[in-house]
């Protein structure tokens, strides 16, 4: 059966919860993030809503240098943003609004964060009728939400996901099977996720911004740019991208893993490595609309390539980063003693987890 896949993301999702909730942010530019401090306040802007956009601000923009930027506009006569501090379970409790709608609408779905999913819409056989249904997803979501969201439908995951974005806010783009290598050919190389600044910086060195530039290289070009990793993305540049959408299990963890640059025994190099990716998990847990976790899973790979782990779950939830660091170290200990390394290997990968995410 062909494949037809469907991307959707909430539009400014944080700040368009707010606006929801907060009647008199109506028609105002609305920043949601760190305190700005009257432009003293360290931090970053979580997401800024579309007004706010027009005046340069978005996410990840310093919270001091929005406030700058919203002043000047002010002083320009326009209306100044309001700062909104992040109130996480309410973008949790939003988020899973909008994911009851969205389960009613394909038997496959594989969600990716708070605000964006991918939906298998193999099942409505023509790219007219699965348009349809979006049409009639993104209907139902806004009326029982008050919240708008932005969808592509293409014939893999990565053209839908762009396809999604090329309309922001509240579009609907479709991109047929025959449509999909042009449509991706105009796009800066930025828009293919996986693609970061320095992939970005790599290809203007040879004077490339778009991918119809970057399919001027040959395969042995992009392997020699990117290494392992030039595999996927020479195909990638031509819309060929077959991943299937990620199983239930895998978005119901999150984790993260570091290879040492040399293999290590010291405690004290491990310990802060894991107390660096039980941060960033928090983090991730708390974008994600997760509110805390059950099991933690610590993954030791030794120099030899033997790979063991250990894990432990816990009746009430844990929710902080002191605690998972807690319970990571507990699991990490064994390997640096008789009890799970007794030839004292040195160790080359650490990999933190948690899973069982409420
Ligand atoms: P996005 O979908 O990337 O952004 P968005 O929904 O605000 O805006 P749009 O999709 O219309 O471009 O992220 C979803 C939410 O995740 C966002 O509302 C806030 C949060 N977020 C952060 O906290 N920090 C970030 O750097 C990003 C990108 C998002
Ligand atoms: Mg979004």
């Amino acid at each position: 059966m062909r494949r037809i896949i469907c991307h959707i993301d909430m539009d400014a999702f944080f700040a368009a919860v707010e606006e929801r909730e907060k009647p008199y942010l109506k028609g105002l530019p609305v920043i949601v993030g760190a305190d700005p401090q009257g432009g003293e306040g360290r931090g970053v802007v979580s997401t800024a809503n579309y007004a706010a956009r027009a005046y340069g601000i978005k996410s990840a923009t310093p919270i001091s240098r929005a406030w700058e930027m919203s002043e000047r506009a002010r002083k320009e006569g326009k209306p100044a943003c309001a700062f909104i501090t992040p109130r996480h379970g309410k973008y949790g409790d939003a988020s899973r609004e909008v994911f009851v709608i969205i389960g009613q609408y394909s038997p496959m779905i594989e969600q990716v964060s708070v605000d964006e999913a991918y939906l298998d819409f193999s099942h409505h056989r023509t790219f007219a009728v699965a348009k349809r249904a979006a049409q009639k997803m993104r209907t139902e979501i806004r009326r029982k939400t008050k919240l708008t969201a932005s969808v592509g439908i293409g014939p893999n995951k990565l053209i839908a996901k762009i396809a999604s974005d090329a309309n922001k806010p509240n579009g609907l783009t479709v991109v047929l099977p025959r449509q999909a290598e042009d449509f991706l050919a105009i796009q800066s190389l930025a828009a293919i996720p996986g693609i970061g600044k320095k992939a970005v910086e790599k290809f203007a060195r040879r004077d490339m911004k778009t991918v119809a530039d970057a399919k001027a290289l040959t395969w042995e070009e992009v392997v020699d740019m990117f290494g392992k990793w030039g595999f996927g993305l020479y195909e990638r540049l031509r819309a060929i991208d077959d991943r299937p959408l990620a199983a239930e299990e895998a978005r119901k963890s999150i984790g993260r893993h570091h290879t040492f640059d040399a293999d290590t025994l010291s405690m004290e190099e491990v310990f802060a490595v894991l107390r660096e990716q039980g941060s960033k998990i928090i983090h991730d847990m708390k974008r994600k609309g997760f509110t805390g976790f059950r099991t933690v899973v610590v993954t030791v790979r030794f120099a030899d390539f033997d790979t063991k782990t250990r894990s432990l779950t816990v009746a009430q939830p844990l929710a902080g980063e002191r605690e998972l660091d807690t319970k990571a170290v507990k699991l990490a200990l064994p390997f640096f003693d008789s009890r799970e390394n007794k030839e004292r290997r040195a160790i080359r990968l650490i990999g933190l987890r948690v899973e069982k995410l409420v």
